[in-house]
């Protein structure tokens, strides 16, 4: 191993590459990591979520939702509705249209991962959701979302492109 240290020492370029690619790779795993810390909620009962349970929900069945609900987005950075009512153990399927001229999005979540997966947006603007609990849509186009709401209590939707959500582009979902 010395005899490495001291051949990177003397080969700087070798080294600066070296370097490169482990940055790359940290990078990468961060973003993996990240999407998945985010995406299933912050917590170590988690590690368990196989099925894409989440502690508001879990991915729904199409065949099952019984009620559609409308939500507009628009470049005033607000959802409207703002508030949705559900009962616990619907089925809910969500059409977010886009009628603004920017992207938006409609990411299901608690507060605090959203807020969270806000930060790392920030970091990574670029960062695309593989989450069956987000939608993001083109102006003028509209997205879907089927969720079923398994837990009583109040949860959070949000836009999480940078911007956005600090503008207040956050919505509630009270399941009773
Ligand atoms: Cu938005």
């Amino acid at each position: 191993m010395p005899d490495l240290l001291e051949k990177l020492l003397k080969n700087q370029p070798f080294a600066a590459a070296l370097l490169c690619a482990a940055a790359l790779f940290a990078t990468a795993a961060q973003a993996d990591g990240g999407h998945d810390h985010g995406h299933a909620g912050h917590g170590a009962s988690h590690a368990s979520a196989h099925d894409g349970d989440t502690p508001y929900g879990r991915p729904g069945d199409a065949a099952k939702a019984r009620r559609t609900v409308h939500v507009v987005m628009s470049d005033t950075m607000r959802f409207d509705p703002a508030t949705i009512t559900v009962r616990r153990g619907e089925t809910v399927r969500f059409v977010a249209a886009n009628g603004g001229r920017l992207e938006h999005e409609l990411v299901l979540g608690t507060a605090a991962s959203l807020k969270a997966h806000a930060e790392e947006m920030r970091a990574m603007p670029d960062m695309q959701h593989a989450d069956p609990g987000a939608v993001r849509v083109a102006p003028g186009a509209s997205g879907e979302i089927v969720w079923q709401f398994t837990e009583a209590g109040s949860f959070d939707f949000a836009c999480l492109i940078p911007g956005h959500f600090e503008a207040g582009m956050v919505g509630k979902v009270v399941v009773r």
